[in-house]
């Protein structure tokens, strides 16, 4: 069944699963904090996995787990690692472009496997879900700790501080006690209206699902430009949280993705949203876990190439100019691509 099947036959609208895999890890429980014990599944353009990737990085967990990279064009068999077998299977469609080559997809580096799905039927045989990323794998129990990005981000941000050196890195909480009621409730209506929302726009099969979609998505974009109208940084008490992290990864692929893609197109963010896009440029240009877990090469290729039953030829579009704007957009000249230029830009 195809990713845009998800969407429910009678309404259209679309409907996520729900992650099956729910183990933590913590200390004394079956899956403890340990040195190179496990190992993140992740593509780059998935704004799910895209979390995971933002929160290793925060929390300097670069040496304590390592990551494979699907490449990013997701066809039949699934999310699919570089491999030689996939290489010469990937006979591809009449319409494909020339970008085949995605420098930061890796191999699976634990198991070698060709497709994401392996790893699943590798944990349990009998899975009968959808074989998604991120995963977190267990290298010592040889199975999925968690398949659950929400949950990934918080065993991150806590579970290995007994083994970190003092520093920036280790006293970071991006979901301290005290705020957690606040970053809950946030959390909540963004996951809903914007987080899940531009899915529920990009996967409708019914105008009404998506109108309803599109106008609940348009409102909540409202909101959080509301908040942020008093020139924050950060949505909640003035620091980074989870709240930033989660909304960060939306964003980012808002312009470049969904107002096109998904028919999000109330607006843009770069015009229509400058307090959103103010906070997007502060976290994207001065904070390295943030920009440097970004790659709008995966991120464009993924979701244009991928979903051919809302762009069948699978064209993937030449702008925007630029993915996302610099710091000072008074500095960039007409015509310049900048830091943020897309692949197509600069092949020109
Ligand atoms: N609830 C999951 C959702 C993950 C998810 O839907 N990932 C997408 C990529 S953005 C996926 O792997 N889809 C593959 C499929 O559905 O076949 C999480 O937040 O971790």
């Amino acid at each position: 069944m195809g990713i845009t099947d998800w969407a429910d036959k009678k309404d259209g609208a679309f409907k996520r699963q729900v992650s099956s895999f729910r183990d933590h890890i913590e200390p004394n429980g079956q899956f403890p904090p340990e040195k190179d014990r496990y190992h993140l599944y992740v593509s780059y353009a998935c704004p799910w996995a895209h979390r995971t990737l933002i929160v290793r990085k925060l929390k300097g967990l670069d040496e304590f787990i390592d990551v494979s990279v699907v490449h990013p064009q997701m066809l039949d068999g699934g999310w699919h690692f570089e491999t030689p077998e996939n290489a010469e299977k990937e006979a591809k469609p009449a319409s494909a472009h020339d970008f085949d080559s995605f420098p930061a997809a890796t191999a699976d580096k634990l198991h070698g496997f060709n497709y994401v799905s392996e790893l699943y039927k590798k944990a349990q045989p009998d899975y009968a879900a959808r074989f998604t990323v991120p995963v977190l794998w267990d290298k010592k129990e040889n199975t999925i700790v968690s398949n659950e990005s929400a949950e990934i981000i918080r065993d991150l941000t806590q579970a290995f501080d007994s083994l970190l050196p003092e520093g920036a890195a280790k006293d970071l909480d991006l979901y301290p006690e005290e705020l957690r009621g606040e970053i809950d409730s946030f959390n909540e209506w963004v996951y809903d209206g914007i987080n899940n929302g531009v899915y529920k726009c990009g996967f409708a099969t019914s105008q009404t699902a998506y109108s309803a979609a599109a106008e609940q998505l348009a409102k909540s974009l409202d909101r959080v430009e509301d908040i942020l109208s008093d020139g924050r940084d950060y949505f909640i008490a003035g620091r980074l949280t989870e709240a930033d992290v989660r909304l960060f990864t939306t964003i980012v692929r808002y312009d470049p993705v969904y107002y096109v893609h998904f028919k999000c197109n109330w607006g843009l963010i770069r015009h229509d949203y400058p307090n959103i896009n103010r906070w997007l440029k502060n976290l994207y240009w001065n904070n390295p876990a943030f920009k440097d877990t970004t790659n709008f090469e995966h991120i464009k290729e993924h979701y244009y190439y991928s979903h051919a039953q809302i762009n069948p030829y699978r064209i993937v579009p030449y702008g925007p100019n630029v993915d996302i704007e610099p710091l000072d957009d008074s500095k960039r000249k007409r015509g310049d691509a900048g830091d943020g230029a897309n692949k197509a830009a600069k092949n020109a």
